[in-house]
């Protein structure tokens, strides 16, 4: 493949041969319903679109091992957001070419019919923005602009520690694009351009520049990667992840006004407080709903990945709303429904402290389970998951009223030491008197739980294999569950 406009090589990898794919299905902790590569390694989500017909993800991979390493990006497509379908690599380094080291995170817009896809090429130490366009309808093949890197140099007049990833909207006429940077001693920040044919970009100013040494309300660290700025609700969002001296921690956003393509912040928050949610990306879809899909990292050794022979896997899609208070709100998307297998229901009960109420029709380790509780006089209640008939393993969704926090705690979700053990834990509060709805998908290593608005993604990795339980239980006081209802998931492979 060449930047001459070639179309991209499909297949120059290692094959993922039958006894590979056998590994993999037979592996305890890939998911099943949430998105992940057939193997290797699987960051960012990148140039999600709706197009002809279809859903498209494309997704950060290196195809050579479970590694972040020669990235590329791996491609999937849905027509029902659900149940996807593996296609061929869509972009890959070209040798001597402006992404000869990785094509890194991008998005894809349609510009006037042509799928276009605007990308972070990595040669050497430049990381620079390159643009690729496709015309099939199942956009396989994608060809490279001649011309890339479309913008040749960062702004001259700004010390940046960081200089990548992209998010395009069109305007009255005019491409516009912030990307993400980090202004040295000074903090993360998302510099705008604007642009007649996305091939010529001028550059205006930054929309918003963080503060690393602050600390409250959220800290948002010296480089914000994969920005995302859009429309939500009649006020606007900004998405960042923080990185800082080569850690990434988290996605933060703010919410509030964007005039004259500045950003005014009126609220801040963490997207998804669980400790792997990162690098997200979102999209609009014709129903005109801003869907988020995130990278959920992996939370154990790199020996332990280089041992499952695959890395990371995607958030479930999620809906994006403003909160009646101002906040950034998610809720599951509705589609997922369609993966509901078996039911499990059980009457409404009374719990009682101290032991947790077993319930011995729900088990698995594909569920979704909603649970609605009446706090009664209890300091805090909660679903354990994933137990094992003694208890030995379980990870603990609880939420506590008195600190009015929800917390995932992991300290005994695994026997094995090479995974993390910490617990997360989010603000959360319930009114006196409201019922705490809790809804939690839980995917084998994958616990997300959804709460009044708010999300909450850990990874767990189980070692027995009949840790399968789910158990309810109340703490400080007795508590009354209004409803209890699981079913199990069906796998999203078609
Ligand atoms: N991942 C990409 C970068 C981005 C980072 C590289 C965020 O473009 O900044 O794989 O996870």
């Amino acid at each position: 493949m060449t930047d001459s406009g070639a179309t991209t090589k499909l297949t120059p990898y290692p094959e993922l041969d039958a006894e590979f794919h056998a590994r993999m299905a037979a592996d305890p902790h890939r998911p099943a319903y949430h998105f992940l590569s057939e193997g290797n390694w699987l960051n960012d989500p990148n140039g999600l679109i709706q197009w002809q017909g279809n859903y498209h993800l494309f997704y950060q991979y290196n195809p050579y091992g479970p590694f972040h390493g020669t990235v590329h990006w791996g491609h999937a497509a849905s027509a029902d957001l659900v149940h996807w379908t593996h296609l061929p690599i869509a972009l890959a380094p070209t040798p001597g070419g402006a992404d000869q080291d990785g094509c890194w995170s991008g998005c894809a817009v349609d510009n006037n019919g042509v799928a276009t896809f605007i990308y972070t090429g990595v040669r050497g130490k430049d990381q620079l923005p390159c643009i690729a366009t496709s015309t099939d309808d199942m956009l396989v093949t994608w060809q490279k602009y001649p011309g890339n890197p479309v913008i040749k140099s960062r702004p001259p007049d700004l010390d940046l520690i960081g200089y990548r990833d992209h998010s395009v909207w069109h305007e009255n006429g005019t491409w516009y694009q912030v990307i993400g940077a980090g202004i040295k001693d000074v903090g993360g920040t998302a510099l705008l351009y604007r642009s007649p044919d996305l091939l010529t970009w001028e550059y205006l100013h930054p929309v918003l520049i963080g503060d690393k040494q602050a600390r409250d309300p959220v800290w948002t660290g010296e480089m914000w990667e994969c920005p995302d700025l859009f429309p939500l609700d009649g006020t606007h969002v900004l998405m960042m992840s923080v990185w800082n001296d080569h850690q990434l921690y988290y996605t933060a956003y703010v919410a509030g006004d964007f005039t004259e393509y500045r950003f005014t912040p009126q609220k801040h928050g963490i997207v998804d407080p669980g400790g792997s949610f990162y690098a997200p990306q979102t999209m609009l879809d014709d129903h005109g709903r801003r869907l988020i899909w995130g990278w959920l990292r992996e939370n154990r050794t790199l020996e332990a990945q280089q041992a499952a022979g695959w890395s990371g896997c995607m958030s479930l899609p999620r809906v994006l709303s403003i909160l009646p208070d101002g906040t950034l709100g998610q809720q599951p998307m509705p589609e997922l429904q369609l993966l509901r297998g078996r039911h499990y229901a059980a009457a409404a009960m009374d719990l009682l402290p101290p032991l947790p109420e077993r319930l011995d029709d729900m088990h698995g380790d594909t569920l979704e389970i909603i649970a609605e509780f009446d706090l009664g006089d209890a300091t805090a209640v909660g679903i354990n998951v994933r137990c094992s008939p003694d208890d030995e393993e379980q990870t603990r969704i609880v939420y506590d009223r008195r600190v009015q926090r929800l917390f995932i705690d992991r300290t005994y979700s695994s026997l094995t030491s090479d995974v993390g053990q910490d617990l997360f834990d989010s603000p959360l509060a319930v009114a006196n008197g409201e019922v705490l709805r809790l809804h939690v998908f839980l995917d084998r290593s994958v616990v997300e739980v959804f709460a009044h608005g708010l999300c909450t993604t850990a990874r767990i990795y189980p070692s027995r294999t009949d840790s399968l339980g789910v158990e309810l239980f109340t703490k400080g006081g007795s508590a009354h569950v209004t409803r209890i209802d699981a079913w199990e998931m069906s796998s999203m492979w078609t």
